[in-house]
């Protein structure tokens, strides 16, 4: 791919010349049929008009595509990762996901977390063993999930009512649907789309539920908002099989049902094909008839014929991408973890080295920030951070890092900033004086403390990124971790408690009432 560019300059220049060629025929060409026409004068400008013409047409679409090929190379589109093929493939996959994930829970500490971690993982290598599909049905309130799983049950297994969140939680029932090999289970939602902070939690449960569904029924009543569309595209991205389900279909005539289900199929195409967006009636309105009361039977036949066919034709294989799709997301989910369990870890050790600088500076004060000082003992916070991140260093491999991250703190005037910083915070600190300590003690150990947490921040970005300082160098990561230490009034907290630690050690005086 990569030639492609030298090929085209290739081609470029052979036209190029060619073009030159034709260029001095053309004026040779001219001046031939000039002096040829020249006792037919009409005749000969006509000509060379139209010849001129074309020769301007000629260089106009040269010119062109000399622009075309000017642009910058437009980035090439980053591919989709391969998804296994094969059955056998995919159940690989997500059995070597689970075996990762085994690995990447005994790490972690939180035992809540990892316990909760565990079950799922044991759930999903059983769900794998032995495949169970899940029909979820998913949509906004009151389009009428419960009456549909009622109607496809056959029996009332969940409350209905006229009044917006009538399902306060998921329930789950088995679906005894003959000629499919695997046990179905049909899962009732609460609705999305409700405001309040109530409506918002039963929102991300049915989220859940539909994002761990084998299959999704999509209920509607009406035409499809975009708020709706939203969410179904985001789970057909995720790779959901979903039938689309205008419900109430009783409600309307069947001019009216046709343009309903022609539109609602517009709109979902290509995340749902047109076959799949089905209409029902799963608890439609009684008739007066006279002075009787007609109630007519629920008509969801529709919609578990083709449930019944999808799951039949598709149900391995949709358990078997859902198996995949649950093995991945658990993996991302204790990557997470682990990942904020790491941060949380080497914050405790640059805090740990933050205060033994601090003391450190406090107790032997020299007239200056000691930068070499504090870099000596910085080298052993950078081991410490490079075992906790994987990065086996020496002492001698981390003092040159921290010789190196020093000098760089100099040469951006840190050092200066940082007394700066922190004489004005402490002047206006109540618990302390630091009259008669100014540019001394208390000043140098806070501004030595800062120094080494924006040091071991630095080292965290340095770690993180496999002992890379990126395109921006050292220099980048320092300012960036300068400025976000600044944003998150950081300072103005350790300062505070420096100086309290201070004072209480009977080196600082209290402010003078
Ligand atoms: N006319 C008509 N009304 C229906 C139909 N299906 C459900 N309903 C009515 O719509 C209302 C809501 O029905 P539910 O089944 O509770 O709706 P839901 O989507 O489960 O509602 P939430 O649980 O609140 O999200 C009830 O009053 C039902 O009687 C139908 O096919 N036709
Ligand atoms: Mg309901």
């Amino acid at each position: 791919m990569r030639s492609l560019p030298y090929l085209r300059l290739l081609l470029l220049l052979a036209l190029l010349a060619s073009f030159t060629g034709l260029i001095v025929w053309l004026i040779q060409s001219f001046l031939d049929l000039y002096y040829a026409t020249r006792y037919h004068p009409i005749l000969g400008g006509l000509l060379i008009g139209v010849l001129l013409l074309l020769l301007l047409v000629f260089l106009a679409a040269a010119l062109y595509y000399l622009f075309l090929f000017r642009q910058p190379a437009r980035r090439e589109i980053a591919q989709p990762l391969a998804l296994p093929e094969t059955a056998l493939d995919k159940r690989k996959a997500a059995q070597q996901n689970l075996a990762q994930l085994e690995a990447q829970l005994a790490q972690i500490q939180d035992q809540v977390a990892r316990a909760a971690l565990a079950e799922r993982s044991a759930l999903l290598a059983k769900q794998l063993a032995q495949p169970q599909l899940k029909v979820v049905v998913f949509g906004t309130g009151s389009a009428g999930k419960t009456s549909l799983v009622n109607a496809l049950l056959g029996r009332r297994a969940g409350a209905v009512g006229a009044t917006l969140g009538t399902t306060q939680a998921v329930a789950c029932y088995d679906w005894n649907l003959p000629g499919i090999p695997q046990p179905v289970q049909i899962v009732d939602c609460p609705g999305i789309l409700e405001i309040g902070p109530a409506g918002v939690m039963r929102e991300q449960e049915a989220q859940a539920q539909a994002q761990a569904a084998d299959l999704l029924l999509v209920v509607v009543d009406g035409d499809l908002r975009q708020s709706e569309v939203d969410p179904l595209r985001r789970l057909i991205a995720l790779g959901k099989r979903a039938l689309l389900i205008l419900n109430k279909a009783d409600r309307y005539t069947s001019e009216e049902q046709q343009l309903l289900l022609q539109r609602l199929r517009e709109r979902v195409y290509p995340l749902v094909p047109p076959q799949d967006v089905l209409m029902a009636a799963a608890a439609p309105a009684p008739v007066q008839v006279g002075s009787q009361t007609w109630r007519p039977e629920p008509d969801v036949a529709t919609v578990r014929d083709r449930v019944q066919a999808v799951l039949y034709a598709e149900g391995g294989s949709l358990a078997l991408d859902n198996a995949l799709l649950q093995s991945q997301q658990l993996g991302e989910e204790a990557k997470r973890i682990l990942q904020a369990q790491l941060r949380r870890q080497a914050e405790e050790v640059i805090d740990r080295f933050q205060w033994i600088v601090t003391g450190v500076v406090f107790a032997n004060p020299i007239p200056a920030v000691d930068l070499l000082a504090i870099a000596a003992i910085n080298a052993q916070m950078v081991v410490e951070l490079g075992s906790l991140y994987g990065c086996k260093m020496n002492l001698q491999q981390g003092r040159e890092l921290a010789l190196s991250l020093a000098k760089t703190l100099a040469g951006l005037g840190l050092v200066e900033g940082a007394i700066q910083l922190t004489t004005g915070i402490l002047a206006t600190v109540a618990e302390v004086s630091v009259v008669g300590f100014l540019a001394t003690a208390p000043i140098q150990a806070a501004s030595a403390g800062y120094l080494t947490r924006i040091a071991g921040k630095s080292f965290i970005e340095y770690f993180q990124h496999n002992q890379s300082w990126g395109e921006g160098g050292m220099q980048a990561v320092v300012k960036a971790q300068v400025q976000n230490t600044q944003k998150s009034g950081w300072l103005q907290e350790f300062v505070r408690e420096a100086s309290r630690r201070l004072f209480r050690s009977g080196m600082a005086k209290p402010r003078d009432p």
